[in-house]
């Protein structure tokens, strides 16, 4: 099977773990395949909650209903990819740039469904470089800091996020403590968000071989 093939394997396995009501949904081309399954039952819904302009469109152009987060109240489920995800369910996200939103939304459900082709679980989290969300006026002052954390920064060349910021990528990072990683440079000043997703980590992981989709959790 390809990685599309994949992708679009636990896409449509996601489903069964769709409730009636609404849903987060989450970016990238993984998610994007699960919007296409959506829209087959979205009379199942009332509507979903976007983790970046472009699900928001995505879904949208499939007629489902895009809903502000601040009335939805708490999401039974959020569905997203990852860029990197340990047994653990750790996660470096953020490769799509979407991981600020994604943060929140993931936040506000009761339980995340992560959805990714077997390529995706690593032993240790690090080798994808790690998104890291800035204030632009903070770029160089971050990109010090994270220096000091064993890091090599790269600002994302021509890159701006859903909320005016920028990205710096932090190569070189073994990230032996993904929560304590995760805390340190959340306080970083002029940080807004970092992909560690390991605080709150994936509750439910559906992982494409070409065995068939495995369940782990
Ligand atoms: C989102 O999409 C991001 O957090 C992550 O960066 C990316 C994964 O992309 P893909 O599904 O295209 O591999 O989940």
């Amino acid at each position: 099977m390809t990685q599309d093939e994949l992708k679009q394997a636990v896409a449509r396995a996601a489903i069964e773990h769709v409730p009636a009501g609404i849903i987060g949904v989450g970016t990238g081309s993984t998610a994007n395949y699960f919007i296409d399954e959506l829209a087959k039952i979205k009379g199942r819904i009332d509507g979903a909650v976007a983790s970046s302009e472009a699900t928001a469109q995505r879904l949208k152009s499939h007629g489902i209903p895009v809903l502000d987060l601040n009335s939805a109240g708490e999401l039974a489920v959020y569905v997203d990819g990852a860029d990197e995800i340990t047994k653990h369910m750790h996660m470096i996200k953020g490769g799509g740039g979407a991981l600020t939103r994604e943060k929140i939304v993931a936040a506000c459900s009761k339980k995340f469904v992560c959805i990714a082709d077997g390529s995706k679980l690593v032993g240790m989290l690090g080798n994808f470089p790690l998104p890291v969300e800035v204030v632009p006026m903070a770029q160089s002052y971050v990109a010090r800091e994270l220096v000091k954390l064993g890091g090599q920064p790269m600002l994302r060349q021509g890159f701006t996020t859903d909320n005016g910021n920028i990205i710096l990528d932090v190569h070189g990072l073994k990230i032996m403590n993904p929560v304590e990683l995760e805390t340190q440079i959340n306080q970083i000043t002029g940080v807004v968000t970092n992909g560690l997703f390991a605080r709150r980590p994936a509750d439910v992981l559906l992982l494409g071989t070409s065995e068939g989709v495995r369940t782990l959790q």
